[in-house]
């Protein structure tokens, strides 16, 4: 015989269906999402958040940095709330479940405890970071980077995108300047439902990830200056060549994240060539390298090897090299009594389980530094993620979303 509550679930169909709905907003070109932070896109789904949670009977509260708390009453209001929520801003060529699984299934929790009735302690505040992916504006995580006070709102405000337009301007475009303070929120605990982003939990055929520690992570940007010629006349002993200096570098990172196997890994995804002409030796060339570990020692060690070599790679070419961090958070280890509280939940529901170190970055390493955190996985399907192709089953959705909502819950303390 369950116990009480033992076998109470979320909806999913009606988390699929807003899961799908909120997709149809900023669409890829290949079936999956480009709704870039601060896009009117982006505006446009924090528009459709905000209506559910309106008619779920939310009130709503803005920070400077346009984060999202969505806040359902707890019967003591000087109670410090739980929060549960991720991101709705996507990469460029981003899938459809990718931070938007976490704020939806927020929502889904909500939703069902109000179809239960369900009365809690403490407040429930669902949450949309803004500006997780740091694809428009580095570094990644910045709107919680600030709440936790690693980053002031002025430098965030500062950060430039690729067309030279600033945080703060396009913030203030869309009309999701709040007026909170950024950080003077408190809270009682943090919940953060994403998929893995990797291969782990399909490969061991288990529906739910235990997520225990997150990787830290270095985003070191590389400006290489070398000198702009003609690509036919100028003979190869005359250049100043800081696109080969590039491809050195990249081979050398390469073989820095290989040497420090297992549990590494480097590369990079954005590179820009000025003045990027066919035929036009670059002049400058700026990218910027992934590193990540879950040890803090190969993460240094790798930092400080990649940019001696490539200091090196630069002189032997007589290309000018700066290098300058752009992203960085340390390996982050979530809070064992919510992380007990998870895996308690996945073993009630009869739901199989794993314990699981986060590849990817999220809001949650933050809210880790200002109060008790963790993270719940479901699989996706080829370890894919950052790719149009992302997908996940419905099942599996629902799965991590009903173990979200048994440890908020519980950890909200339910009210006879
Ligand atoms: O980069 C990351 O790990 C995250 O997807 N922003
Ligand atoms: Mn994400
Ligand atoms: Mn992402």
């Amino acid at each position: 015989m369950p116990a009480p509550g033992e076998n109470l679930r979320i909806n999913g169909d009606r988390l699929w269906d807003s899961l799908m709905e909120m997709a149809r907003i900023g669409p890829g070109v290949a079936g999956g999402n480009n709704r870039q932070t601060l896009t009117d896109a982006d505006g446009e789904g924090r528009h459709l958040f905000k209506r559910w949670c309106d008619a779920a009977g939310l009130s709503m509260g803005v920070d400077q940095m346009g984060t999202m708390f969505m806040r359902r009453e707890g019967t003591d209001p000087d109670a410090l709330p739980v929060y549960v929520g991720s991101h709705l801003d996507t990469q460029p060529t981003g899938g459809k479940y990718d931070g938007v699984l976490g704020v939806l299934s927020g929502l889904e929790v909500v939703r069902t405890m109000n179809d239960l009735g369900i009365r809690t302690r403490h407040p429930i505040v669902v949450t949309n970071w803004t500006n997780e992916e740091g694809a428009r504006f580095a570094p990644a995580m910045l709107a919680s980077g600030v709440f936790a006070g690693v980053h002031t709102l002025d430098y965030a405000y500062g950060r430039k995108d690729m067309d030279g337009k600033s945080f703060g301007d396009e913030l203030k475009r869309i009309g999701w300047v709040g007026d909170e303070q950024v950080g003077a929120r408190k809270m009682h605990a943090y919940f953060e439902y994403h998929i893995e982003q990797g291969p782990i939990l399909e490969a061991e055929n288990k529906q739910i990830g235990v997520v225990t520690h997150c990787q830290g992570l270095n985003w070191l940007e590389f400006t290489l200056t070398g000198r702009e010629a003609h690509t036919g006349s100028t003979p190869m002993n005359m250049r100043v060549n800081a696109g080969l200096a590039m491809a050195r570098i990249f081979e050398m990172v390469q073989t820095v994240a290989m040497e420090n196997q297992p549990g590494a890994v480097g590369g990079v995804g954005q590179v820009k060539f000025s003045p990027n002409s066919r035929n036009v030796l670059p002049g400058t060339v700026v990218f910027t390298v992934d590193i990540r570990s879950p040890d803090l020692g190969k993460l240094q060690g790798m930092r400080s090897r990649i940019e001696a070599e490539a200091a090196k790679i630069a002189a032997a070419l007589g290309v000018g090299c700066s290098v300058e961090l752009v992203g960085h958070f340390d390996p982050v280890t979530f809070d064992p009594t919510l992380v007990s509280r998870v895996r308690s939940a996945a073993e009630k529901l009869g739901y199989s389980h794993m314990n699981l170190i986060s590849g990817a970055g999220h809001d949650a390493c933050w809210a880790a530094k200002v109060a008790p955190a963790t993270m719940i996985m479901c699989p996706c399907v080829g370890g894919l993620s950052h790719n149009e192709a992302e997908d996940i089953s419905q099942e599996w959705a629902a799965a991590g979303a009903d173990v979200l909502f048994h440890a908020v819950v519980e950890t909200a303390e339910i009210v006879a």
